[in-house]
């Protein structure tokens, strides 16, 4: 099976209820990105990817649109399987991942539809039908997040993420104390992420003024350099998200023993082909892990609940979606939600999701 056709749209995903504030960021709408693939077989598969605004990662929406507009004349003809399609994608364009992520993603619906099995079964093989999720609370005062941290307990979320930073550390401080009076005795697992924010002083203070609490923290600081420089002198686990930008650089973070676990984005490792692999290496450290991304809709929802169904439960931290701040769905049927803070795993060949291909408008590259 070859890719005969690529389409690339452009939607724009308004955040319910925002802003969703990070530390360095303040969200109000995202731009997100949609890959269409079109096979010689007639099979059409689909992908996406969704910087969380320019300045979170790495990466931007104008910049996921030009390089899959570099690399579309170039993929059209390319084998609809991974390793080759990888080659082929780094053969036409350095680095990227986040841009490759969209091709990848649709390239395994495609794949998925054309064998009649799902992605996960793609993936190596679901281990459940019903994937964990987490919810994260975004940078707010100490009550109003406890109030919210308590809600989505009651909700039945396993797994809480509250924002910091970009404030003074007594405020962080004082909300992680209050989220914990709100959760504590109810199972319910409490990361605290920084968004690289924080300096790595603050994050000693955060650490060491909360002795009692059995949070992890996640990216707390900016650079691999921070993360070395507070290790040893912090008792909470650190897991690392931004800074993990490449399977290379994860597998240097793992192998090291410099973190206990990854907040993981799909998009940012360049797809589910390394995702996978990303997840083996993983799991032969016995290192935890989330499978997410930064934003999106039902697709990119989908992939991360694929891969996520195929972790060891033991080790999965949840799959996050963006779907509870935005409003409805790319497919209105089988459109991804949480529900009880669990995810059902979509049903059907490939990501079991379809979209409304209307919904995007005419496609701002094709080929
Ligand atoms: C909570 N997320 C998965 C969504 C936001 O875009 C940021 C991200 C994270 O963990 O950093
Ligand atoms: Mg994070």
């Amino acid at each position: 099976m070859r890719i005969a056709e690529i389409h690339v749209y452009r939607h724009d995903l308004p955040v319910l209820d925002g802003p969703y504030e990070l530390a360095l960021a303040e969200v109000r709408s995202v731009s997100t990105t949609l890959v269409e693939l079109v096979a010689d077989t007639g099979h059409v598969g689909w992908g996406e990817t969704c910087p969380v605004g320019p300045t979170y990662a790495e990466s931007h929406a104008a910049g996921a649109v030009a390089a899959l507009s570099e690399m579309a004349p170039g993929l059209r003809g390319a084998e609809v399987l991974p390793i080759p399609l990888h080659r082929r994608m780094d053969g036409l364009l350095n680095g990227h991942n986040y841009a490759k992520a969209a091709v990848d993603i649709a390239a395994h619906d495609l794949l998925g539809k054309h064998l009649g099995v799902s992605v996960s079964d793609l993936l190596g093989g679901a281990v459940t039908d019903r994937v964990p999720s987490y919810y994260s609370t975004g940078v707010g005062p100490p009550d109003e997040t406890a109030r919210l941290a308590a809600e989505k307990r009651a909700e039945g979320y396993p797994r809480l993420q509250v924002k910091v930073g970009g404030r003074p550390v007594e405020e962080d401080i004082e909300t992680i104390r209050k989220v914990w009076e709100a959760i504590r005795g109810s199972g319910m697992r409490l990361a605290v992420d920084g968004n690289r924010s924080l300096t790595t002083r603050d994050a000693l203070r955060l650490s060491r003024e909360c002795p009692d609490i059995p949070f992890i923290m996640e990216q707390p600081c900016n650079t691999i350099e921070d993360l070395q420089k507070i290790r040893s002198q912090v008792s909470h686990g650190i897991y690392m998200d931004e800074n993990s930008t490449s399977l290379n650089t994860a597998i240097t973070a793992a192998g090291t023993g410099l973190v206990d676990g990854f907040g993981m984005k799909v998009t940012r490792i360049g797809g589910l082909h390394p995702m996978r692999a990303f997840r083996d290496v993983c799991a032969a450290r016995n290192l935890p892990h989330t499978c997410d991304d930064s934003w999106g809709g039902d697709i990119i929802a989908a992939a991360c609940t694929h891969i996520g169904a195929t972790v060891a439960p033991e080790l999965l931290e949840g799959v996050w979606l963006a779907a509870p701040y935005i409003e409805g769905h790319y497919d209105p049927v089988n459109g991804i939600r949480a529900e009880g803070g669990y995810i059902e795993r979509p049903q059907g060949p490939g990501l079991g999701v379809t979209p409304d291909a209307g919904l995007f408008g005419a496609p701002v590259a094709s080929c």
